[in-house]
């Protein structure tokens, strides 16, 4: 007997900018992954380093149509592949796949006054091709694709007329797509503002005469996003009947290195942290905690008339969010050795195995963080990225023996079992990466999640060609039996 729900929404997740690639055609405008240069020279898990965006980086950037060291380019050219990879999710039998809508493929600057036509014309033809093959499609309306226009003629997100261009881009979106889409994110990882502000915000903090401005500025951009967030909530309702729209944070468990209360402490503080984005996007406020931080700092958030109601009045339905580790925290983290994660850096798991980039590997870690937010919440949970990057190898006899990832899955999918078991409400599970793609962080390939191989490499030489991973059937196997052969 399963102990998923009847319902369960097994699949796969993708994202725009780094999948699509055709960066530049059909009217697409340059957005800001378009500009993130692939970094051999840097050590993959140097975040800070590998997500710095410079004012000089963007003018190189702009000036050259190379697509080699600016991979998320070129993606694995889903732009032309989408029909067939859908074809392949549908033969793993997939219910549902969250995908994104590249906002300068609609609104190439992101102010213009009318949509272009091309680009909802192709997402039509997406989105129709995943409904006729019994696909639920969860889009994710930002997923690090804001248009490059609006960071340097605007202050990205700081500025206020963003919230209008966004909520006006949603709104094109819900009217044209409305008829295929019942679940909606609006921002991916909208807690990622501080790892890495210019693909989030917009925000370029070389701008701002220091690091307290920058921060302020960051908050600023945070607080429009929210209220974007919200209203955009409340549009949905009253254009799509029986529209579901979730936020969508990173879960960044931390635990305390030791029983020291110093420890328990400082992990305690980071979870509250983590905790601040649900908490506005479900709760629908502030909590005082940060609004002690500015008033310390002397932050003047502006909130324009009625923000505070908008936010209190249009909370979300359901809660998503990506999980691929969990982090630790100690008083003597300055003396240990640090792990690389998420975009995150901590003190190291002894208990833990790691990726190849850092990553630690904690199962257990995402039965406790379903049951910290459903305990917290009582709101709905999908997980919307879990996976593995890999350094998969195309063999000889054209296999793939992924096995190490149908582990990894294997224990993942067990950690969910278990919560739904401890009463904690999953609505759905989709992949990350369900087939290869760009990665986010790093521009590479070869940093692979697929069940899917594509055969490209980290400067874009190969075939493009799909091949089906040892973990394709397992994966199909898994949603034929909706979480109960795990074998
Ligand atoms: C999350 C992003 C995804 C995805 C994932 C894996 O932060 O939402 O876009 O990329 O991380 O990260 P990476 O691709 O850097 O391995």
């Amino acid at each position: 007997m399963s102990r998923f729900p009847e319902n369960f929404l097994w699949g796969g997740a993708i994202a725009a900018n780094q999948y699509e690639g055709a960066y530049n055609i059909d009217g697409k405008g340059l957005s800001v992954a378009d500009v993130a240069r692939f970094k051999p020279d840097i050590d993959v898990k140097d975040y800070v380093a590998q997500f710095r965006v410079t004012k000089d980086d963007i003018a190189l950037a702009k000036s050259s149509d190379d697509v080699v060291y600016f991979p998320k380019r070129h993606g694995v050219d889903g732009y032309h592949h989408y029909k067939e990879d859908i074809e392949l999710f549908s033969q793993m039998g997939f219910k549902t796949l969250r995908l994104s809508i590249a906002w300068t493929r609609i609104f190439p600057h992101g102010d213009e006054s009318e949509p272009n036509e091309k680009g909802l014309a192709f997402y039509d033809d997406v989105l129709k091709c995943l409904v006729e093959h019994h696909i639920e499609p969860l889009v994710t309306l930002s997923h690090y694709e804001m248009p490059l226009y609006l960071c340097e003629h605007y202050e990205g997100w700081a500025s206020r007329e963003v919230v209008d261009m966004f909520v006006k881009f949603a709104t094109v979106c819900f009217k044209r797509f409305g008829k295929y889409v019942k679940y909606w994110l609006t921002f991916n990882e909208i807690d990622s503002v501080f790892r890495h502000p210019f693909t989030t915000v917009g925000i370029i903090e070389e701008n701002y005469p220091n690091k307290l401005m920058a921060e302020q500025a960051i908050y600023q951009a945070l607080h429009h996003q929210l209220v974007a967030s919200s209203l955009v909530t409340k549009i949905a309702r009253e254009m799509i009947p029986g529209v579901k729209i979730g936020c969508m944070v990173t879960k960044t468990m931390t635990y305390p290195e030791t029983c020291n209360p110093e420890d328990v402490y400082l992990a305690l503080m980071d979870n509250r942290v983590n905790h601040l984005y649900t908490d506005v996007q479900v709760n629908g406020e502030y909590p005082l905690w940060v609004k002690k931080v500015w008033q310390d700092k002397g932050f003047d958030i502006v909130m324009a008339e009625g923000d505070e109601e908008i936010l209190k009045c249009h909370t979300v339905d359901f809660i998503s969010f990506s999980y691929y580790m969990s982090m630790v925290q100690s008083i003597h983290a300055m003396q240990r050795e640090k792990v690389g994660g998420n975009l995150n850096t901590g003190v190291k798991n002894p208990y833990l195995q790691t990726s190849e980039w850092g990553w630690q590997i904690d199962p257990k870690g995402l039965e406790i963080s379903l049951i910290d937010l459903y305990d917290r919440y009582h709101k709905p949970l999908w997980i919307v990225e879990n996976g593995l990057g890999y350094r998969d190898v195309l063999k000889d006899d054209g296999t793939i023996d992924d096995d190490y990832r149908i582990d990894y899955f294997r224990s993942h999918f067990k950690a969910i079992g278990d919560a739904i078991a401890n009463g904690v409400e999953v609505m759905g599970y989709t992949s990350w990466g369900c087939i290869d793609i760009v990665s986010a962080s790093t521009s590479q390939m070869s940093k692979r999640y697929g069940f899917i191989y594509v055969d490209l490499d980290d400067y874009n030489q190969g075939s493009y060609e799909r091949t089906k991973k040892k973990s394709f059937d397992w994966y199909r196997k898994v949603i034929e039996s909706n979480g109960e052969d795990l074998d």
